[in-house]
């Protein structure tokens, strides 16, 4: 396996409920390190970018109002098989089809308000990451 590096959103609902540190323990408990991190509030532009690949949805404009209703944490998580690590710990899009223990199971609030992002391959990840962070922030 190799050393990935995902791109990951600690989302509105859960900084809301002080959940960063929660969050970010599974991930360092599970072999992912935390590369770079910043706390920010996207402006609807970003966000409407971000999630461009969503736009026909029919959830979009609610996926857009919901991801710059509060701050978020942005972070570059590194690991083995980073990508799909993450993806594994974050669970189901919707809370109530996520496996137990998993981020979303713990904390999603519902399929929206689903507490965090993960990139879903290496090539988004790269994109993601580069959308968010100068090279000289990821500090591995
Ligand atoms: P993410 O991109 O946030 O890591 O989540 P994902 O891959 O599991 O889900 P995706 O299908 O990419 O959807 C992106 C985000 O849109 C919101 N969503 N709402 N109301 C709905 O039916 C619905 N479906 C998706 C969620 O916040 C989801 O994470
Ligand atoms: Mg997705």
């Amino acid at each position: 396996m190799a050393i990935e590096r995902t791109f990951s959103i600690i989302k509105p609902d859960a900084t809301r409920r002080n959940l960063t540190g929660a969050i970010n323990a599974i991930f360092e408990k599970n072999g992912l390190r935390i590369v770079a991190q910043k706390r920010v509030w996207m402006s609807r532009a970003h966000a409407k970018k971000f999630y461009e690949v969503h736009a026909a949805r029919p959830f979009y404009n609610d996926l857009v109002d919901f991801m710059v209703s509060g701050p978020v944490v942005v972070q570059v998580l590194e690991g083995e098989d980073a990508v799909a690590k993450n993806r594994e710990l974050m669970g189901a899009t919707n809370p109530a089809n996520a496996a137990e223990g998993t981020i979303r199971k713990l904390y999603a609030e519902s399929i929206e308000a689903n507490s965090v992002h993960g990139s879903d391959s290496l090539e988004n990840a790269a994109i993601e990451i580069a959308y968010f962070f100068a090279g000289t922030e990821i500090v591995g």
